[in-house]
């Protein structure tokens, strides 16, 4: 708990997170569906997802947008896009940007719960200790900004990035 805001590290899929608002996919470009959590996300909210993000694509690195939740228990869907690792830079500040813009969008239309995957951390390339530092910090620094979102779930796939963003977190469990 810090201020009025809980953040926590949780092992999981993040298709599977029914009790949250919204959840931030680790997106493309095009918005469309991928391999990895753009995949899975595709795959759960149905054909309706890519053909309600089509106009709003491209996006740029560290840019975020917002969706219906279509067949996800979520009621939106944030879509962010990670920077590719040492490619898109400086690829730190562009990975704090989509946490930040997420967390814009999602306070704009009162949200009050968000769970966000370990993003440019798969097939972006992004190194995972460095990139839960990078996440920790970002989410800290805007913490008390925050006036509607009350919950940030950190969705790691597998225990070893649970363990490493717990670390960066300093959450103890
Ligand atoms: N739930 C939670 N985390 C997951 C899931 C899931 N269902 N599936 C994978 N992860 P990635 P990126 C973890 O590659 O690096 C896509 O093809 C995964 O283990 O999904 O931002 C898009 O189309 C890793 O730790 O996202 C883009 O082109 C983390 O989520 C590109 O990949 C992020 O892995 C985006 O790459």
């Amino acid at each position: 708990m810090e201020g009025n805001v809980k953040v926590e590290c949780t092992q999981g899929d993040i298709t599977q997170q029914a009790d949250l608002d919204a959840v931030v996919n680790a997106a493309n470009a095009e918005l469309r569906t991928g391999g990895g959590v753009a995949g899975a996300i595709h795959r759960a909210a149905g054909p309706e997802l890519e053909e309600a993000c089509r106009p709003m694509a491209p996006i740029k690195p560290g840019e975020a947008v917002m969706s219906p939740g279509f067949g996800l228990p979520n009621k939106k869907i944030i879509h962010c896009l990670g920077p590719v690792y040492n490619i898109d830079k400086p690829s730190d500040q562009l990975l704090a940007s989509c946490y930040w813009n997420a967390l814009k969008l999602a306070e704009s239309v009162r949200l009050s719960s968000v769970g966000f995957p370990a993003i440019s951390t798969g097939a972006f390339g992004y190194p995972l200790e460095e990139a839960a530092e990078v996440t920790a910090d970002a989410i800290h620094s805007v913490i008390s900004d925050l006036s509607h979102v009350a919950l940030i779930r950190m969705v790691l796939f597998s225990d070893r990035d649970l363990q490493v963003y717990r670390k960066a977190f300093r959450i103890n469990r």
